[in-house]
């Protein structure tokens, strides 16, 4: 049966008017599904991540404006920033300053309830993350449901088979996770089996563990049309310029 991760941490909140009234809650949302469908998109989503509870610290001391404008100059897709501050050493301010590039911005974080959506939007997120790990497939549909109504695209993360009934006419994009958020284990043959089990309507993104490019091609040949990559750009000794093709 499916086992959801409980998630406690809470920050204050603001009331969901108040989250309204905020500059960037009336920005325009920059289309995912645009980005990555494009004839000529590289389809990297490139995510902006200090540290993570597999490895530490990756670069502590990581510019946020620096390394997102590095990505976008370099053909990212889309931009994927960590909120969370607990796990990721993340922030609202790194995204907001990364919204300030004009390819559309996934808010990385734990969403379990509407207010965190309505957040993601205040902040200019385009797109919010919903991981099947922690939520019920009745949760997902409402979630999926608000940020549609909203104007922002979600993505369905799944990890294990017994995840794909989280699948619902609301989640067009589908993230397939390599790593294992309990074990940490990355294991691209396993995504692979699960993906054939994808409608094929949906658009297909390969997440986690990412580090070459004989695996981006082996994603495509198999569908999918995103790739997101995180530590292996965030490891390199001097991100932006290391990011060059
Ligand atoms: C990026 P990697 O191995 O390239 O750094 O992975 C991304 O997939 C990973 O950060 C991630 C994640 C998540 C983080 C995927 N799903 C859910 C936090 C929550």
């Amino acid at each position: 049966a499916h086992k959801k991760i409980e998630v406690t941490d809470r920050k204050a909140q603001a009331s969901v008017k108040q989250l309204e009234a905020k500059p960037a809650f009336a920005l325009p949302v920059r289309s995912l599904s645009d980005s990555l469908l494009k004839p000529d998109s590289t389809g990297i989503i490139a995510e902006f991540k200090r540290k993570s509870p597999s490895k530490g610290f990756i670069k502590q001391d990581a510019n946020v404006t620096q390394i997102t404008s590095a990505y976008t100059r370099c053909g990212a897709a889309c931009l994927s920033v960590l909120t969370d501050e607990n796990f990721f050493g993340g922030s609202d301010a790194d995204l907001i300053e990364a919204r300030t590039n004009d390819i559309p911005v996934l808010r990385k974080d734990f969403i379990v309830d509407e207010y965190q959506i309505s957040e993601a939007k205040s902040i200019g997120a385009d797109v919010v993350l919903l991981i099947a790990a922690c939520l019920t497939p009745a949760e997902v549909k409402h979630l999926a449901e608000f940020a549609t109504s909203l104007g922002l695209q979600a993505i369905l993360e799944l990890h294990a088979e017994e995840e794909l009934e989280h699948i619902c006419d609301a989640t067009k994009i589908v993230g397939i996770n390599n790593r294992d958020l309990k074990t940490f284990n990355v294991d691209i043959e396993r995504s692979l089996r699960m993906a054939e089990q994808l409608p094929a309507d949906k658009i297909k993104i390969a997440e986690s563990g990412i580090d070459k490019i004989e695996d981006i091609l082996l994603f495509k040949q198999n569908g999918f049309k995103g790739f997101l990559i995180g530590e292996y750009f965030m490891k390199q000794p001097d991100t932006p310029a290391a990011f060059q093709s």
